[in-house]
């Protein structure tokens, strides 16, 4: 199988997280692309020009993050990363799709940032920074019960919080202290000390 991602890439990491967590990682060939050089090579396999992209051996492309992880679930075929229980399946995908907004919205951020001021779209952006501060809230209140084991849910909240951080999209830990205690532990998951993203240079 072929993973075409990057190493800054958070959706990325999401699906190298699974790959590891389903121990899929020694099956996979990794292609580092950049999606927003449109290669030809990656828009055969994805169109979108997104990433992650996953080639299956028998050649079928699978996109986006969510399709990914679950796909490498199905794989593995123990639902380590979406269980089976409704109530436990229900918070893992809402955990990933606040994540996945979370992230969608600090890219929207980031993108602006690099613009010149005449073109930022203030008020766009300033609605982006009011969804991921909401979220954050959401999340911060509800911390407690994020110590319920290690699943999609998790992966994609590790994946956006560390994003967050790491590019400087907003300064959230001080306010979201028992976040923060959750996402430190996180960090001693092998899976997540083997995929930390890159410092940012520019
Ligand atoms: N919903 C998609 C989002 C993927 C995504 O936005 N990936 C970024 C890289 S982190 C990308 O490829 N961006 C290029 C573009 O938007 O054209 C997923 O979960 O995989």
């Amino acid at each position: 199988m072929k993973l075409y991602s990057n190493p800054s890439s958070p959706f990325g990491r999401k699906a190298m997280i699974a790959a590891i967590e389903t121990g899929l990682d020694g099956k996979l060939q990794l292609l580092n692309v950049n999606p927003w050089e449109s290669t030809p090579e990656l828009v055969r396999v994805n169109p979108l020009s997104k990433i992650p992209v996953l080639v299956t051996d028998e050649g079928d492309a699978i996109f986006d993050s969510p399709a990914v992880c679950d796909y490498m679930d199905a794989l593995d075929g123990h639902q380590r990363l979406l269980p089976a229980e409704p109530a436990a399946r229900l918070r893992a995908l809402r955990r990933q799709s606040l994540a996945d907004g979370m992230l969608d919205a600090a890219i929207v951020i980031l993108l602006n940032r690099a613009q010149k001021p005449e073109r930022v779209h203030r008020g766009y952006v300033a609605r982006q920074e009011q969804a991921i501060e909401r979220t954050l809230d959401c999340l911060e209140r509800d911390a407690g019960e994020l110590h319920d084991g290690f699943n999609l849910g998790h992966i994609a909240l590790v994946c956006a919080l560390d994003f967050l951080s790491v590019d400087q999209v907003v300064d959230w830990r001080p306010k979201q202290e028992a976040l923060a205690a959750w996402l430190s532990n996180m960090h001693k998951r092998p899976s997540v000390m083997r995929t930390r993203p890159p410092p940012r240079t520019a």
